[in-house]
């Protein structure tokens, strides 16, 4: 039987395990990224693990979510990362050099290698050909100490494109069409592989916007095939001589097919506050708009910002409205700016933002009260904004340029603007002068690591042993993001690298009692527990939410189903993940229940929880592997590997 492209390459990086869906394996990592706000801990923790270099064949540490520097915390961050990078042997993109993302596709990316990295987004690179995933930061630590990464081997949605986009539809409308198909939840344990004649036109930068996107289904990661249009995008980055043609065998058989007419697709647009909740642009066209932004690792390559300076050329943002636009790499905006199209943005009454994540993770340009903003980026969860009650909806770069001309929620196509034609140069602005390349060993042995007061050392873990005996701290409802339960945004982020103060925010905007109750319960000595239902911890990557509950005294959470990066961020940290073998018995357990679990015997994969306040018993399992198991009883992933100290080659 023929193999998928997805196939191929982790066949080529496996290290232990058999390719069978759903059965735990190991691959070989080739690359990782890091970026700040997740990268100060990934750095700890590698530090803590005591390799002197690391180990892949190319790791890069970027700057580019904590980019407001209203006090010492982030820029003190910055130079942490910038001398971890100096001492260990990473690349180190500087702050204003872009979107770890973007920045990765065009500079370092690299068809048919394996790539990990401590931020959902990281399957952008798929859009080139790689396996790229995302992770926490321990994962990533780990991964740049040579250690392989675990993973269940997932299986391939095959989503076959036929046809040809009609003007003013683009690839934010392909994959926001797949996430109405799909759900948020759809993806869980599958990769997406794209396939089929709509491949080829498609340019790098839109298979990337899609891949990038296929994060919010929840997948393992999203993949194309590389091909000639792959090898055009390399040459034009100077690196033609690192591509390599990589397409699934013609007999290749997907676990599932989906089929998408992109000839029949229109506009799309999602809504409040998920980014499944998608609808035609013309079923809500008409609805007042507040505020445009138009960037994000998502859509804010070269094409799409002449696109929407195509479209704002010569006109006027609506009155009513203030449009901000942040260039994804300092690649795009010095090349914006040589061909003009920075010109038409600005002289538009566009605002210009910094190249960085900025709106898209609350970091300045905050929607006002109540206020619809439309974005072309890939979440709008609720507070995610900056501001709590803003209606977030979003679309493709083509829709919100439509929305800040008319100041309403508007159909690209009705404008009656000529279709627009930006095409992908072939040949970028090379320029690698915000690139710090990594210093030789002897240079590097020099280094000394700088440590500003924002760096905390990091908590301890507990080991899980006997039986937990403690308290339901929260219940939840269905698709819990990460979001929720870390919140992210100008105050909180600065606090990533200090997990004392971060996790005074801990479920801020759903009970914001919970971190003053979880620690009075720790200081009873007894153990915290959270319930919830399908699909929690959906969305980011960051492992602060899982670090931070621990330091709160959560021992266990209790859910219908889990996402699977938050999974992984909950076993590195010594949190017992467990499921309900009914989900019927979520109705079983309440808010504040007083409950018992005997953590001995989890090698059955079934455990009894006794809720002590309802007088009944409720059957949980779980999905851990042995290795799962072993770390979750030290404590986590680090206190595990350190006991394990002959694991991490020297
Ligand atoms: C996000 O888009 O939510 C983030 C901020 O990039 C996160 C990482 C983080 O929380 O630092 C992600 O996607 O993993
Ligand atoms: Fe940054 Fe937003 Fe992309 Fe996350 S989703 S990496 S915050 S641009």
């Amino acid at each position: 039987m023929g193999l998928s492209v997805a196939q191929k390459i982790l066949k080529d990086h496996i290290v232990s395990g058999t390719m069978e869906s759903g059965k735990p394996i190991s691959i070989r990592i080739d690359q990782t990224l890091t970026q700040d706000a997740t990268g100060t801990m990934a750095y700890l923790q590698f530090e803590a693990l005591g390799v002197g270099r690391v180990k892949t064949e190319l790791s890069v540490s970027y700057v580019d979510h904590n980019m407001l520097q209203d006090d010492f915390k982030n820029p003190d961050d910055h130079r942490y990362l910038q001398s971890i990078a100096a001492r260990y042997g990473l690349h180190f993109s500087r702050p204003g050099n872009g979107i770890c993302h973007q920045v990765h596709l065009e500079r370092f990316g690299w068809p048919g290698k394996t790539l990990l990295g401590s931020d959902s987004h990281t399957p952008t690179s798929g859009g080139i050909g790689m396996i790229a995933i995302g992770a926490g930061g321990m994962d990533v630590a780990l991964a740049m100490a040579g250690l392989p990464f675990n993973l269940k081997m997932p299986k391939v949605i095959g989503v076959k494109l036929t046809g040809k986009l009609q003007p003013f539809v683009s690839a934010k409308d392909i994959i926001l069409e797949v996430l109405r198909r799909k759900t948020v939840k759809g993806g869980v344990g599958a990769v997406f592989e794209y396939f089929g004649p709509g491949v080829k036109t498609l340019s790098v930068p839109a298979r990337a916007t899609i891949t990038n996107m296929g994060a919010e289904l929840g997948a393992t990661t999203s993949v194309f095939p590389s091909d000639e249009i792959t090898k055009a995008f390399m040459d034009g980055q100077e690196r033609g001589g690192q591509w390599t043609r990589l397409e699934a065998d013609p007999d290749a058989v997907y676990d599932e097919a989906l089929e998408i007419d992109l000839g029949a697709l229109e506009p799309m647009i999602a809504c409040p506050h998920s980014p499944d909740n998608v609808k035609k642009v013309r079923e809500i066209a008409g609805l007042d708009v507040q505020q445009v932004a138009i960037g994000s690792c998502t859509n804010s390559s070269y094409t799409d910002m002449m696109t929407v300076a195509a479209m704002l050329k010569g006109r006027t943002v609506a009155p009513g409205l203030s449009v901000g636009i942040s260039p994804g790499s300092r690649q795009v905006l010095e090349m914006i700016s040589k061909d003009s199209g920075l010109t038409d943005l600005i002289s538009s009454g566009a605002r210009l933002l910094e190249s960085g994540c900025g709106p898209c993770i609350g970091m300045g340009f905050a929607p006002p009260s109540g206020g619809v903003t439309i974005r072309s980026f890939n979440r709008n969860f609720e507070g995610r904004s900056g501001t709590k009650d803003a209606q977030s909806y979003l679309a493709s770069p083509e829709t919100c340029a439509a929305a800040a001309l008319t100041g309403k929620i508007t159909d690209p196509r009705d404008l009656g603007i000529p279709p627009i034609d930006a095409a992908v140069p072939s040949k970028f602005v090379v320029n690698d002068r915000m690139i710090i390349a990594p210093l030789s060993e002897t240079e590097a042995a020099k280094v000394s690591i700088i440590r500003g007061p924002n760096i905390a050392p990091l908590p301890e873990s507990r080991p899980l042993t006997g039986v937990l005996a403690g308290e339901v701290l929260l219940k939840t409802g269905d698709n819990i993001t990460t979001d929720h339960i870390m919140p992210a945004g100008a105050k909180i982020l600065p606090l990533r690298s200090n997990v004392p103060a971060i996790s005074e925010y801990v479920f801020e905007r759903v009970d914001k009692t919970f971190p003053k109750r979880a620690l009075d319960l720790k200081g009873q000595g007894k153990a915290g527990f959270v319930v919830g239902g399908i699909n929690y911890g959906q969305g980011s990557s960051r492992e602060h939410a899982a670090l931070a509950p621990m330091y709160l005294g959560v021992r266990a959470v209790i859910v219908k189903q889990f996402a699977r990066i938050h999974l992984a961020n909950l076993v590195n940290f010594g949190i017992l993940p467990l499921t309900f073998e009914n989900e019927a018995d979520y109705d079983k357990v309440d808010q504040g229940d007083a409950l018992e679990l005997d953590v001995t015997k989890l090698e059955s994969g079934k455990l009894v929880l006794r809720n002590k306040t309802k007088g009944i018993e409720i059957p949980l399992v779980h999905a851990l592997t042995a290795k799962d198991i072993e770390m979750v009883r030290a404590g986590g992933a680090l206190a595990y590997v350190k006991a394990q100290r002959e694991a991490v080659p020297a």
